[in-house]
């Protein structure tokens, strides 16, 4: 890849320095991407998830290959569930609640299956994996100083839900200072009306939280 690549975004373009950006991939978990797991429990259908994971293999392809720092979040909890706000735990009626054994192991619980990546979205040696036990990925973990260390100023955000995760650590990363490109088309959300509003607040106001592009306009740009 060149030094500085220019990414055509709205609501503007970005300049964009792949030594200094890092691409985050976030909670693309078998929880929340397959039946039986935590999205599911919610009453979710989870195949809304699935068309993200194309565009985020091809998001990770641009970044390895254009020598990015990649990093992956995983929200889940300990196994004895004292990071779980109880509020958290008993909200929505789920069918089941986290912690519950289900066909993926117990519910958004680290260490079980269905807290694992899905396969076509490994991370590979190197890539730090950040667990999280709550949506934004900044909030009780060690994200911030792992960023700060590489010097990174702008992040790629993909993953899911657009309006949950996705949303959350875009606004926790926008107040920390960090330029955030929304790669759209490797975001999904189980409510596609609250995925399109999520990317519009994104950049409207000039580009009040950061920009929106997608993987095939970032693809062409790191190349
Ligand atoms: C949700 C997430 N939607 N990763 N989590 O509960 O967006």
């Amino acid at each position: 890849g060149r030094m500085r690549s220019r990414l055509p975004a709205e609501p503007s373009p970005i300049d964009l320095d792949p030594a200094r950006t890092a691409l985050v991939v976030i909670d693309m978990q078998r929880d929340f991407l397959e039946p039986g797991g935590f999205g599911a429990a919610l009453g979710n259908d989870v195949s809304l998830l699935a068309a993200a994971i194309g565009p985020c293999r091809v998001a990770l392809d641009a970044a390895r290959a254009a020598g990015m720092l990649v990093i992956h979040t995983r929200e889940g909890h300990r196994p004895d569930l004292s990071d779980a706000p109880p509020a958290k735990v008993s909200r929505g009626a789920p069918s089941k609640r986290i912690g519950d054994p289900g066909p993926m192991g117990r519910i958004l619980v680290r260490g079980e299956p269905g807290h694992d990546i899905v396969a076509a979205l490994a991370p590979i040696p190197g890539e730090p994996v950040i667990d999280k036990p709550g949506k934004g990925a900044f909030y009780a973990t060690e994200l911030e100083p792992m960023l700060r260390h590489r010097g990174i100023e702008a992040l790629l955000l993909a993953g899911v839900t657009t309006e949950v995760c996705v949303h959350t650590t875009l606004r926790e990363a926008n107040d920390r200072g960090f330029r955030c490109v929304v790669l759209a088309d490797a975001c999904a959300s189980y409510f596609p009306e609250f995925h399109a509003a999520a990317l519009a607040m994104v950049s409207a106001q000039g580009g009040i939280f950061g920009w929106v592009s997608d993987t095939t306009r970032l693809r062409a740009a790191l190349q």
